[in-house]
């Protein structure tokens, strides 16, 4: 039995959500309330000594880190596959930066701006706006190119695309159009990941600052 320690606009935990139904796995949902510091709470320490979600817990492993729970995953529910085969080492690896790369340099600096954003107006840094704002322009503009001639960041569908799809979708709730300065590719990519149910479930989930890293 699978259950999922998680904070419903977590986008780590998302990532995770993501990977559970494109693999069709049922899975207990426990949610760890981080507005009511649940994750510093002795018992989830137990369970993650970082006291972050998510951590998953199959039967008597437990796993932190949804990079980390994704592998774990693919390795003990392989079909369908969410990394390129073995042997295909080099889209394998593409694969895993990109996760890395949407974890460490997009999805955090969403959440920072959706923070600054949520401010009053008088009390936002208008230079830190400007400043993740055109940091995740950056991100996009890259994106952008990386997909030309392709439907998915490495290969099929894969946990590269995962990554990136939670930030991605709230986007437009912070005033950000992905399509702008002609980002076709982009434009495109989201398209097809929202014809994924595990995608188009997570739309509609407030965009909270929640980021951590
Ligand atoms: N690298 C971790 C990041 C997890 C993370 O930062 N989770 C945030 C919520 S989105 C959290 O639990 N923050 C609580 C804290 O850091 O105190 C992962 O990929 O799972």
């Amino acid at each position: 039995m699978i259950k999922l320690y998680d904070y419903l606009a977590c986008p780590y935990g998302q990532k995770v959500r993501i990977v559970l139904a494109e693999k069709a796995l049922t899975y207990d949902l426990v949610t760890v309330d981080l507005r009511q510091n649940e994750h510093r709470k002795p018992e989830f320490l137990r369970l993650n000594p970082f006291g972050r979600v998510p951590v998953l817990v199959d039967d008597d492993t437990t796993i932190y880190d949804s990079t980390i729970i994704n592998e774990y995953l693919e390795d003990e529910y392989p079909e369908p596959p969410l990394l390129p085969a073995i042997g295909m080492s080099a889209t394998r690896s593409r694969a895993r930066s990109f996760e890395d790369f949407a974890d460490t340099s997009f999805t955090p600096q969403v959440g920072q701006l959706i923070a600054e954003v949520s401010k009053p107006e008088a009390e936002r840094d208008q230079n830190r706006v400007q400043r993740l704002h055109q940091s995740v322009e950056r991100v996009l503009d890259y994106l952008n190119h990386e997909l030309q001639g392709n439907n998915f960041l490495a290969g099929e569908f894969s946990v590269a695309d995962v990554g990136f799809a939670p930030r991605l979708l709230v986007l437009g709730d912070i005033g950000i159009d992905v399509a702008m300065n002609n980002r076709a590719n982009i434009d495109g990519w989201l398209k097809r990941m929202l014809e994924r149910a595990s995608i188009r479930n997570l739309q509609g989930v407030a965009a909270e600052a929640v980021s951590g890293g």
